[in-house]
Formats: C-alpha cells, sequence, structure tokens
C-alpha cells in the first residue's frame, strides 16, 4: 500500500468528519461495545472508504467511529483486520497508517487474548508491556518510504512507558485490577496446541492472540505513542480440561464490559490530561 492509497483514505474521512482526531483507538474482538461510548458518533462503514479492507469476523462490526469520548476527539476502529482473514499485513495494518495521515498521536490497541501466565484468569485485563512477533511476518517488509517512517525502527518500547503509567494509574483508582505482561501474536486462525503453549510461556509470553503486534510495529514506524490492552477471554490451550471457542471469547468480553468501557475511557481522559 502505497502513500497516495493512504491519502485517498484520509481525504475521504476528512470529508466526512472535520475534527482531527488525537487518539485512535482499535476494538478487539467482543470490545467493540467501547465505540457506542463515543458522543456525536459520526461512523463510517469500510466498504465506504477507499482503499480499506472489509472485517470478515463475528464481534467485529467493520466501520470507523468518529466523535469524542470523555471530552476528546477519537476515532475507533470498530472491528480490525487478521492476517488470518487473508489479508497480507499492509493490508492488516492500513487503517494505522490512515489514522497518522489524519492526526492521530496516540493509539490504544485492544484486543481478546488467551492466558499463557497461570496466574491469571479469565476476565483479568493486562496491559501490554512488550510483545513478542510470532507470526514469521512483518509489515514493514519491502520497500521503506522515509516520508513514514525509519528503515529499522526501535522497539525497546513499543509500548509507551508513561501511558502504560497512566493506566495503571487509572486502574488503581478505579480498583480495578489490572495485570501486566508480554503479548505473543501468532498467525491463527487454529487456537495453539497445548505444547506451542508450553513453549511460549518458556519464551516468556504471558497472554497470546492473532492481532495486534502487526498494528503496533506499524503504529512504532509512524512515531505513534502506543498503549496495548488485553483481555484474558479464557485460559490458553492445556491449561484448564476444555476446548477453545470463538464463543467463549465473545462471552467473557461481555462480562468484563462494564470494567473495561471504564478503564478506557477513563486513561482517555487522564491522558488528555497530561
Ligand atoms: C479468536 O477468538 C479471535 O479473537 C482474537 C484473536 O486475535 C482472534 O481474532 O481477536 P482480536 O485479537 O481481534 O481481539
Amino acid at each position: 500500500m502505497n502513500r497516495e492509497t493512504m491519502e485517498q483514505a484520509a481525504k475521504y474521512l476528512q470529508t466526512k468528519y472535520k475534527q482531527t482526531p488525537k487518539i485512535g483507538l482499535i476494538l478487539g474482538s467482543g470490545l467493540g461495545v467501547l465505540a457506542d461510548e463515543i458522543e456525536n458518533p459520526v461512523k463510517i462503514p469500510y466498504n465506504e472508504i477507499p482503499n480499506f479492507p472489509v472485517s470478515t469476523v463475528e464481534g467485529h462490526a467493520g466501520q470507523l467511529v468518529f466523535g469524542t469520548l470523555m471530552g476528546t476527539e477519537v476515532v475507533a476502529m470498530q472491528g480490525r483486520f487478521h492476517f488470518y482473514e487473508g489479508y497480507g499485513l499492509d493490508k492488516v495494518t492500513f487503517p494505522v497508517r490512515v489514522m497518522k495521515e489524519i492526526g492521530v498521536e496516540t493509539l490504544i490497541v485492544t484486543n481478546a487474548a488467551g492466558g499463557i501466565n497461570e496466574s491469571f484468569e479469565p476476565g483479568d485485563l493486562m496491559i501490554l508491556s512488550d510483545h513478542i512477533n510470532n507470526m514469521g511476518q512483518n509489515p514493514l517488509i519491502g520497500p521503506n518510504d522515509p516520508k513514514l517512517g525509519v528503515r529499522f525502527p526501535d522497539m525497546t518500547q513499543a509500548y509507551d512507558r508513561e501511558l502504560r503509567e497512566i493506566a495503571k494509574n487509572v486502574a488503581a483508582e478505579l480498583s480495578i485490577p489490572v495485570r501486566e505482561g508480554v503479548y505473543v501474536a501468532n498467525t491463527g486462525p487454529t487456537y495453539e496446541t497445548p505444547a506451542e503453549i508450553r513453549a511460549l510461556r518458556t519464551l516468556g509470553g504471558d497472554a497470546v492472540g492473532m492481532s495486534t503486534v502487526p498494528e503496533v510495529i506499524v503504529a512504532r514506524h509512524a512515531n505513534l505513542k502506543v498503549l496495548g490492552l488485553s483481555c484474558i477471554s479464557n485460559m490458553a490451550a492445556g491449561i484448564l480440561d476444555q476446548p477453545l471457542s470463538h464463543d467463549e471469547v465473545i462471552e467473557t468480553t461481555e462480562k468484563v464490559k462494564a470494567n473495561f468501557l471504564n478503564l478506557v475511557k477513563n486513561i482517555v481522559e487522564n491522558i488528555t490530561k497530561t
């Protein structure tokens, strides 16, 4: 995807919404309800936006929602794109490029993830401290456009330290328990085997999913500040004696909805204050 395709999408969006969103949100499986909290929303279906892919996964509505959240201009992706849907990582991460183009400075990326860390429980919320890219792919492979970012981006602090502190302080003030840990991205669409989960635990992973990492790589390339939040929707394979299903993922996110909404809204408010 070249710069022109991003500019076309950005220009189209700017004709539909005149304000500049400062914070972009990517809402994971079952977490799209957050977009319903946006005030004076302007909803733009993905299929109307030039060069945008479309969402194909249950729990991902497929529209951008512009408006204000706690008084801050935001844009939320109600539904994201995954590599396993058959999109190349350039398509998967295209919305992040477009967010940058329309003025977004901070990206809050959320997901539903399986708990690898055995001290976690389904329903826990986790602040991402770091990630492991286990997809065997990188969205920056190919010619680098220096106008978009550097050839070799530093990933030492992919998840902004200050934003993580804000998230932890907000959670403490609201008495919402949060974990902190390392997210591992696999391609999916199969869930992992118990042996793979043991291996990922040895590698240092605390939670596993099939998204987020490509988006964060592109966001860092574009010099956006990133905060990552996982909803631990289930324990990963082999920890409990039960099969995994996407229905369980959606059910758990439904249960933690109130805490998730409260946490993210107050984080947004606090980011704006700083
Ligand atoms: C599997 O149940 C789906 O839930 C997670 C996985 O990545 C996969 O798409 O979705 P999000 O990462 O989009 O939240």
